[in-house]
């Protein structure tokens, strides 16, 4: 249940001027994030928008101590982080390792994978604005089918996004969800309620990317909505095998009508060239994957 607006952390650890983009979708959830997890918390990041986010040392604008890794080696430098608060006594501190798509999906799932089949106590959160975007807009296994990226520059994605919440499902974790920044409260809590359970968590936010997507950096909330209101994301938690909706995502589970992924896609510059059959290959595995939610909420 949402917490009491009033309740919310008053702290910023994100500071003014920091170098995202203006309506980075990155940004703006990171913010509630960090609030969420306050302080006692440590974080490890990989290569990433989310690099150049906290900044060029000597300066940063994070308030909270991070670690900048390796891009293959997220998960595993978070391991290592809380063998070594453990060693010093420190289990109140909460490890947390925040990476993008490329770093979760590609290059960082057998890290990852073998840190949540060890049951590491630490949050791994994915960042997903569907490419590699630091580096200007490469395809990852998170990237739609149809969309334009700068190594599918012509005939577009052929494939469809890879399922890493089903992955991460299959390591039997105490604590999965998904959230996103245009739902604060939702995102707050889950990651609230994220901090006190032990083991491997992983959440996933998507991360709407102005430039990499093709969209007005103000309308990124408004695609937010839309990416929720489509079901192309939904908002849900799975709390030690137990699957349940959250937020719009329930109410439109319950009583909504999902709108059409046309009316998500057609805004974004990255699907201009995608064919009308893929358009319907893209609304039928988003009817599949809503409908065997909907099954698992019954
Ligand atoms: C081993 C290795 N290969 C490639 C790079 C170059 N590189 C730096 S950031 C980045 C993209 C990261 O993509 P993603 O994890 O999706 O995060 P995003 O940039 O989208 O925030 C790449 C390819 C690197 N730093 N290390
Ligand atoms: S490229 Fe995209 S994800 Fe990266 S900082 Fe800019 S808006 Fe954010």
């Amino acid at each position: 249940m949402p917490e009491n607006l009033f309740k919310v952390n008053k702290e910023e650890y994100m500071l003014p001027g920091n170098r995202a983009c203006q309506g980075c979708g990155l940004s703006l959830g990171y913010r509630y994030i960090l609030k969420a997890l306050r302080e006692n918390t440590i974080l490890t990041i990989p290569a990433s928008c989310l690099t150049v986010l906290h900044g060029l040392y000597p300066t940063t604008s994070v308030a909270l101590p991070c670690l900048n890794c390796t891009f293959a080696s997220t998960a595993a430098s978070a391991s290592g982080l809380v063998a070594g608060l453990n060693a010093l006594n420190r289990g109140d501190i909460t490890v947390v390792a925040v990476a993008g798509d490329g770093g979760t999906y590609d290059i960082g799932i057998q890290a990852l994978s073998g840190a949540a089949e060890r049951g590491t106590d630490f949050i791994f959160v994915c960042y997903d604005n569907e490419g590699y975007m630091n580096t200007g807009t490469q395809r990852s296994s998170a990237t739609p089918m149809g969309a334009l990226t700068t190594t599918t520059p012509i005939h577009t994605k052929q494939q469809n996004k890879k399922d890493m919440l089903k992955i991460m499902e299959a390591h039997d974790l105490p604590y999965i969800a998904t959230v996103s920044p245009a739902y604060p409260m939702d995102l707050y809590d889950k990651f609230v309620k994220a901090k006190r359970i032990k083991g491997t968590r992983y959440l996933q936010m998507s991360a709407p990317c102005p430039p990499g997507w093709g969209f007005p950096p103000k309308d990124m909330v408004k695609l937010s909505r839309l990416a929720i209101e489509t079901g192309m994301f939904v908002l849900y938690e799975v709390e030690n095998g137990r699957f349940s909706f959250t937020g719009r995502s329930k109410t439109l589970a319950e009583k909504g009508k999902r709108l059409p992924v046309i009316n998500y896609l057609e805004r974004q510059g990255r699907f201009r060239k995608m064919s009308l059959e893929q358009l319907s290959q893209i609304q039928r595995w988003v009817d599949g994957k809503w409908n065997e939610y909907v099954r698992r909420a019954e």
